[in-house]
């Protein structure tokens, strides 16, 4: 149509179709509006650890510039460990799967504009097809759209901060993060620190076990039943429903997971590392109050999230950013042995 200038339609019609590999797992190819990077692409072709990393954290999650900073090294810890980072996003109205250090600083930089979006499942394909129109958006993917995008791209492996969950008062509200949704339906293996307390963490686990997605917890030599993790707390007073004892067994699971070609996805929570921990009483006292003030300046909706973790960082003074940088370097540096270890069983 009219709207659509000429080298749009020409990308449109290179838009070409999705490539067929092993046990039925399709991987879209390039096209207009998804580009992977040679770096990721070669990797993936050599059957090298990938790691998929998301970027709402830097958009939404992490304030500018320990945003950027933190970008670049948990990019370093993937390839120190022996992976290739593959930090997921749309620049400009494209999905990119792996970006160069220039475009990922573009990305985190453009942090707090109105045309830098936060973006799950439902949004991928607004901002994309904005952008034929003219419409120039960025975006950090939370942990649906990256699960997404990096299943696309043929990655298994993704490593993190924080699930989204179920909201307190979901009961009535209805706010369950897309994330648990796309546990179930999505076959990608997310690591990261549990769900921070202002979710409802049993009603999470309820839901999570309701989409059929797998919740395990490393216990990392401790025996008998372990808690799910509060993300800056070791402890949720919420039991795992299980265990796992380290990376090797991780993969394994993982392995079983795609050998029966069962497509739902993967949780693995890594408590923050003990030396970092913020105790339980100290962060419940401060998020009671963060969801006060939320739930007084009527704060709702995708908007909830970001808001609460900003008040934390005020109402901690800033002690709650060490804490976070720390568990998200745990669990990129486990997603990548993981990543390792899986590679080890496909080989
Ligand atoms: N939890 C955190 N830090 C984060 C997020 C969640 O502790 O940065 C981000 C992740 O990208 C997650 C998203 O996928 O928020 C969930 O948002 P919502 O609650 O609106 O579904
Ligand atoms: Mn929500």
């Amino acid at each position: 149509g009219p709207l659509l200038r000429a080298g749009h339609r020409a990308s449109l019609s290179r838009a070409s179709g999705a490539t067929f590999t092993g046990q039925g797992r399709r991987h879209l190819t390039n096209n207009g509006f998804f580009r992977v990077s040679e770096e990721v692409r070669e990797a993936l072709h050599a059957k090298k650890p990938v790691v998929a990393l998301e970027t709402t954290i830097y958009t939404h999650g992490f304030p500018y510039p320990e945003n950027v900073a933190l970008a670049s090294l948990l990019e370093s810890v993937v390839r120190v460990n022996g992976g290739v980072p593959a930090t997921i996003g749309i620049l400009d109205g494209v999905v990119r799967v792996g970006m160069d250090p220039e475009e990922l600083i573009r990305l985190t930089e453009s942090a707090g504009r109105n045309t830098t979006l936060k973006l799950s499942r439902r949004d991928l394909s607004y901002v994309c097809g904005q952008r034929l129109v003219g419409k120039h958006f960025n975006g950090g993917t939370t942990i649906s759209a990256t699960m997404l995008l990096a299943h696309l791209a043929g990655i298994k492996v993704f490593g993190t901060g924080g699930l989204g969950g179920v909201h307190r008062g979901a009961e009535s509200s209805m706010d369950v993060s897309a994330d648990l949704t796309e546990l179930g339906r999505t076959p990608v293996t997310v690591i990261s620190s549990g769900c921070k307390s202002f979710l409802d963490i049993p009603r999470t686990l309820e839901y999570l076990e309701t989409e059929g997605a797998f919740v395990g917890t490393f216990a990392d030599g401790r025996t008998g039943s372990v808690d799910f993790p509060a993300f800056w707390s070791r402890d949720s007073g919420v039991k795992s429903p299980t265990t796992i004892e380290n990376e090797i067994e991780a993969a394994a699971i993982i392995h079983a997971q795609h050998s029966l070609n069962i497509s739902s996805g993967l949780h693995f929570a890594n408590p923050i590392p003990a030396e970092s921990a913020i105790p339980k009483e100290t962060m419940d006292a401060v998020i009671e109050e963060a969801i006060k003030q939320a739930n007084a300046s009527g704060i709702i909706g995708k908007d909830n999230t970001p808001f609460i973790l900003a008040k934390v960082k005020e109402l901690t003074k800033g002690a709650s950013i060490p804490a976070n940088k720390a568990l998200i370097e745990s669990n990129v540096r486990r997603a990548t042995i993981v990543a390792r270890e899986l590679a080890v069983l496909e080989s």
